[in-house]
């Protein structure tokens, strides 16, 4: 990757966003590892009463956000990064699961957007012209099996997720190195780390285990591995 990675949000809610100059995500731009910034979708309103949504042709509940508006901010975004690649991301309940594997794969490409939809989502058509555009890709994305009312939420957990992989932004980067062989396989599966504890040893009449107040490093490391077994294992017989 040559250049810093830079992240568009288009939005209807810039001030949803807020939370991107906080803790992490705000020190990783204040350290000029991202570039970060926001777009007011409404900027690219059409008429008189400065629309973005109207209703479902063939009729139906809700509203649909128009692909104009959605057009003319993501060229302008493009427009500006002319030499990179641009990847689409498109938020809906309807797109392929985030995973911590994809995060992995996010974190090293130079020009993400954000497309955040709100309503019953964006024209269908935007996903597909860009999808075709040279210089774009698409990825239509979820973050989960539930409904938010627009991707703003979901544009914050995928940021999170991928921003803190880049090298550079974690203070301890052996914890990203650790996580990669304790709570991800192969397949993208997250396993289940083991319990912490730290001081007191003892709290409300819970103590520490005894293992890891040891010293025993071999043992720790044995006891550890069969938690996170455990707990996985009961994970995965629970729920679906
Ligand atoms: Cl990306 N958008 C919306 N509206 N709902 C979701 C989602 C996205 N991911 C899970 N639920």
């Amino acid at each position: 990757m040559s250049n810093k990675p830079t992240f568009d949000v288009i939005t209807i809610f810039p001030d949803y966003m807020n939370p991107l100059n906080l803790s992490l995500m705000g020190k990783a731009q204040e350290k000029g590892l991202v570039d970060i910034a926001i777009h007011d979708l409404r900027k690219h309103s059409v008429g008189v009463h400065n629309s973005v949504d109207d209703t479902p042709y063939g009729g139906g509940a809700g509203m649909v956000m128009m692909p104009e508006p959605w057009g003319k901010a993501i060229d302008e975004v493009a427009a500006a990064k002319p030499d990179l690649t641009h990847t689409l991301i498109v938020l809906t309940p309807a797109g392929e699961k985030f995973s911590q594997a994809m995060a992995h794969e996010m974190s090293t490409l130079d020009h993400l957007i954000f497309a955040c939809g709100r309503y019953e989502g964006i024209d269908i058509r935007v996903t597909d012209y860009y999808r075709d555009a040279p210089g774009f890709n698409v990825r239509e994305v979820s973050i989960g099996d539930y409904v938010l009312g627009g991707g703003e939420v979901a544009t914050l957990v995928m940021m999170e997720a991928i921003i803190r992989l880049i090298p550079g932004v974690l203070g301890n980067p052996d914890s990203i190195i650790e996580e990669s062989h304790s709570i991800m396989t192969q397949s993208g599966e997250v396993l289940v780390e083991y319990p912490n504890y730290t001081k007191p040893a003892e709290w409300r009449g819970l103590p520490v285990p005894e293992v890891l107040l040891s010293g025993n490093h071999a043992l720790i490391e044995k006891w550890r591995a069969e938690q996170a077994s455990a707990r996985t294992q009961k994970l995965r017989h629970q729920g679906s």
